[in-house]
């Protein structure tokens, strides 16, 4: 990010975690009411329950999903076959480019439909993602709470980062390679939330990264 970008964008908060490198909008901009947006976006996308093994066994993943983008992807062993890009989509996308000063050619959209729905602790570590990848993560709806745990150092104690509507957090540095994340069910019934995680995948050409 260079300076001028830095200006324009002061609001946002870094969060300071050992061996992580996260930012946090509390409120994105986004030209539109967020209601408005997480309607279309409920109504219109191809929402998919996708399958996961565990040990396995298959399992339907506690939530729904949709995979938009330049590229497929594959994810906890699925592989996820991408839908173009539509202009809302884009028009997030564009929002959150400006905000980080990162480039993304693709978004998983997860919807959880209410309290039962879940994310297990993982991290976004896949190959295609690169060394260090940079999520941007906008989540629309219901405030939930996402989870950090460090992979190896036991004493540090969970993070728990509440979302609200509207808010962008930005993963990136070494933060795949040290945390894991996830959202886990809520106790109390509560309503729907829409998170939109925007990513890069890198693809490479093996002759040219071996010159
Ligand atoms: O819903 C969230 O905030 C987390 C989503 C996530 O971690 C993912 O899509 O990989
Ligand atoms: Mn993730």
């Amino acid at each position: 990010m260079n300076l001028p970008d830095l200006l324009f964008n002061a609001d946002f908060e870094r969060l300071e975690l050992p061996d992580a490198d996260l930012l946090l909008w509390r409120q994105v901009d986004l030209g539109r009411s967020y209601d408005s947006l997480l309607q279309e976006l409920t109504d219109t996308t191809d929402w998919r329950q996708e399958e996961i093994t565990v040990y396995g066994k298959l399992y339907l993943q506690p939530r729904l999903s949709a995979w938009h983008g330049d590229l497929s992807y594959s994810y906890s062993g699925i592989r996820l076959e991408s839908k173009p890009w539509t202009p809302t989509l884009l028009g997030i996308k564009a929002r959150a480019e400006a905000l980080t000063g990162k480039i993304f050619n693709s978004v998983l959209l997860n919807y959880y439909r209410d309290h039962n729905d879940s994310m297990g602790m993982h991290s976004d570590d896949e190959r295609e993602l690169g060394r260090q990848p940079a999520i941007a993560s906008l989540s629309l709806g219901e405030e939930r709470t996402f989870l950090l745990k460090h992979k190896t150092r036991k004493e540090l104690k969970t993070v728990k980062l509440v979302l609200p509507p509207g808010s962008l957090l930005l993963m990136q540095g070494d933060t795949q390679r040290y945390w894991r994340h996830g959202i886990n069910k809520e106790r109390k019934p509560c309503g729907p939330r829409l998170n939109l995680t925007f990513r890069t995948i890198v693809t490479f050409n093996r002759g040219q990264r071996d010159k």
